[in-house]
């Protein structure tokens, strides 16, 4: 199944083109059919230009926007600018902490039926290396408030593939930082499958959550929650 994987980036240049390097290598090893879209916030650390050089050689290109304008926005922007060959949609980070390695899992659960696959690291098999503790428990916490949403347990996993029909039409908010969320709570996927990995932290750049993202979360989480009661009533 041919696929568009979108990396939303903000200064991202220490190991953008590693990563874009090594998915070509996975998509080549396991005769994938993907393409990569970066979508770059105008990074001041030149990010956006490396990807542009980089698309003469490899399956990747870049949407460049004007500024900062939030991960989840970049996601959605990149979506849209997806081939329309492509029956599914992803997100990854740039930064190595979502595990090249289940890619091929992602893309073969879709072509066995499942209408979503989420890397997880909430299932058997799963886990978190070298996160400090702080973060650990933000994730736990943030899991833990969604968790009436869904069934899935990585709920603010940032590394997925949706079958584009499932979130053709459903008005995904951009707010934020937590995308797949939004896929997993409105989505119309069917089942879902979470393929275990292990998240590690970034080894280079810096983390872009900070506590104004995290208020975004929580105002992400009130409009889900107020739109179940809304269409449950
Ligand atoms: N385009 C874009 N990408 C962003 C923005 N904020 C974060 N990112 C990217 O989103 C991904 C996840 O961000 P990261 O800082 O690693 O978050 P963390 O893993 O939760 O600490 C990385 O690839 C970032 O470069 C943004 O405002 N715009
Ligand atoms: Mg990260």
């Amino acid at each position: 199944m041919k696929f568009s994987i979108v990396i939303p980036t903000y200064n991202e240049s220490g190991g953008i083109e590693r990563l874009i390097r090594e998915l070509d290598d996975v998509f080549k090893a396991n005769a994938l059919d993907g393409e990569i879209i970066v979508v770059d916030d105008n990074s001041p650390d030149g990010t956006g230009a490396i990807v542009d050089r980089l698309a003469t050689e490899f399956p990747v290109r870049c949407l460049h926007r004007p500024g900062k304008l939030g991960l989840s926005s970049g996601v959605i922007d990149g979506w849209r600018i997806a081939r329309p060959e492509s029956e599914a949609l992803g997100a990854m980070d740039a930064d190595f902490s979502h595990d090249i390695a289940i890619l091929p899992k992602l893309v073969r659960a879709l072509e066995d039926g499942y209408g979503l696959a989420v890397g997880s690291r909430y299932v058997r098999g799963g886990g978190i290396t070298n996160w400090p503790w702080k973060r650990i428990v933000t994730s736990k916490v943030a899991c833990a408030l969604a968790q009436p949403l869904t069934r899935i347990k990585d709920i603010t996993s940032g590394y997925f593939l949706v079958r584009r029909s499932a979130i053709e039409g459903v008005a995904l908010d951009p707010i934020g930082f937590k995308i797949g969320l939004e896929v997993i709570a409105k989505g119309h996927y069917g089942k879902a499958l979470e393929v275990p990995y292990v998240f590690t932290d970034r080894v280079v750049g810096e983390s872009k959550l900070n506590n104004k993202e995290i208020v975004n979360y929580l105002k992400q989480l009130r409009k889900l929650y107020a739109g179940r009661i809304f269409s449950s009533s």
